[in-house]
């Protein structure tokens, strides 16, 4: 058996041999010494060290009902014997996909009654985008093309992912796709400067009426963001945010695409981060949480306007994949949305969250690197910065993030850095206990980023 403690350094060898990482400087791992996970319950992972890890991001903030349930399992088991693959083309479904849809339709933001499958939040995003081309072209309006995002958006990566996020890393690394334009991001703590939070939502939202007015309506497909953009850091739009863009959407007759990969499930303390903002999306992309990541599965979720357009005068929609509406991860996702409706996981993460704030502002109070504590649900956001009353961050040169995300894995927790900005959301069945623990270890990682640049 592979994951038996003494065959972890074997394991580090092939891994480092055979295996390349996904967002990785493969040189730097090389040299380093890469992390074994061998187990994990509940919000705890194990290494092959023998530590335990309080994982404050759920994997890749997907662990919405955490690591130890085993109905998921059963449910995969009992799917897998049954029936482990049948494919959705060519007239087919299966058991576990009709009743997954008819189940997500009922749980949608009103008007979203139709479900699209395939395995990733890239390929719902992408799955979206020609959803949204093609809606356009049976209206008989094909110049709507372009698509919008923002600044730090994050829509995956396959190259319409990529060229829909708003990371100048990935733009720079494989070029972009033409026809991809990008916005302001809502990111009051850096950019609101004297402006009311209100006024400064405006202000953001209304950038996408900027760029309507210059390349003009009738060449915009799709406006596509996330309620809350994760792994931009974290930023939370002021309530003003939303209502604007969709006013600006609807009066220019551009789709709002609702990426919802992290917020949807419950993250945001409401099912769906729509229904925390009232945002009524044409299209709505989910991933992640679905199965709570314990089997690859997204959904793009259908707006009565586009779906009855397809279905009215489509032919066929020439895209899909071989695992789109997989049986085996569609039982799971069924198995997982009954514990997230059973626990009523959405009001956990709500409860917590305010739980985690506050024992995170008690731990962190004063604290002269902390610029800011923000966050919703059960995400949320640490700011460190070099000067607090300017919201001035440190140069990306000093690595400031970074050291604090090596400082937390060696305080036993898992917590991304997002630039110099700390990002958590932890599994949605954190206990009270496991709050109190996400505090202290963060701040005891923090305490650590600040000595060692008092030291440098
Ligand atoms: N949309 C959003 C909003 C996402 O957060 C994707 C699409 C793409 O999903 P897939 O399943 O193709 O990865 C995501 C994924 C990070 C991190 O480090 C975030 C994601 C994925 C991997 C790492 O913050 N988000």
């Amino acid at each position: 058996m592979l994951d038996v403690p003494n065959d972890i350094d074997r394991l580090r060898d092939i891994d480092n041999a055979h295996h390349l990482h996904p967002f990785t400087d493969h040189k730097a791992l090389q040299a380093g010494r890469v992390r074994v996970i061998t187990r994990a319950e509940g919000v705890w992972l194990t290494d092959g060290d023998g530590n335990r890890i309080l994982d404050g991001m759920s994997g890749l903030w997907c662990v919405n009902v955490g690591y130890s349930q085993p109905s998921l399992v059963e449910a995969a088991a009992r799917q897998m014997s049954l029936l482990p693959y049948y494919n959705t083309f060519f007239s087919s479904t299966t058991a576990p996909a009709a009743a997954l849809s008819e189940r997500l339709a009922a749980l949608a933001p009103p008007g979203l009654s139709r479900v699209f499958y395939a395995s990733s939040g890239s390929e719902a995003v992408d799955s979206a985008l020609r959803m949204a081309r093609v809606f356009w072209q049976l209206q008989g309006k094909p110049g709507k093309r372009i698509i919008v995002s923002r600044e730090y958006g994050y829509h995956g990566s396959t190259m319409a992912g990529a060229s829909a996020g708003g990371m100048k890393d990935m733009h720079r690394q494989a070029g972009d796709l033409p026809d991809f334009r990008h916005v302001a991001t809502p990111y009051t703590y850096r950019d609101a400067g004297t402006l009311s939070p209100h006024d400064f939502g405006l202000q953001a939202a209304r950038s996408l009426e900027a760029l309507i007015e210059e390349v003009g309506a009738d060449r915009i497909a799709a406006f596509i963001g996330e309620p809350i953009q994760g792994a931009g850091g974290v930023i939370i739009p002021p309530d003003s945010y939303w209502p604007e863009i969709q006013r600006i959407c609807r009066a220019h007759d551009i789709l709002l695409i609702a990426d919802e990969v992290i917020c949807g499930f419950g993250r945001l303390g409401a099912m769906f981060g729509s229904i925390s903002y009232g945002i009524e999306p044409d299209l709505m992309t989910t991933a992640k949480g679905i199965t709570s990541g314990y089997i690859p599965l997204s959904a793009v979720f259908v707006g009565d306007r586009v779906a009855e357009t397809f279905i009215e005068q489509g032919g066929e929609f020439y895209h899909g994949f071989t695992y789109s509406g997989h049986p085996v991860a569609c039982a799971v996702a069924l198995a997982n949305l009954d514990i997230i409706e059973g626990q009523d996981l959405p009001a956990a993460a709500e409860r917590q969250g305010v739980k985690l704030r506050a024992a995170l502002g008690e731990a962190l109070a004063g604290h002269p690197l902390v610029g800011e504590i923000r966050g919703r649900g059960l995400i949320g956001a640490i700011e460190l910065v070099e000067d607090r009353a300017a919201h001035r961050f440190f140069p990306g040169n000093r690595k400031v993030g970074a050291t604090c995300r090596d400082f937390s894995f060696a305080e036993g927790l898992v917590m991304r850095a997002c630039r110099d900005t700390m990002v958590f959301a932890p599994p949605l069945i954190i206990s009270d206990e496991e709050i109190g623990e996400l505090a202290a270890r963060a701040a005891r990682a923090i305490d650590r980023t600040w000595a060692s640049l008092r030291m440098a």
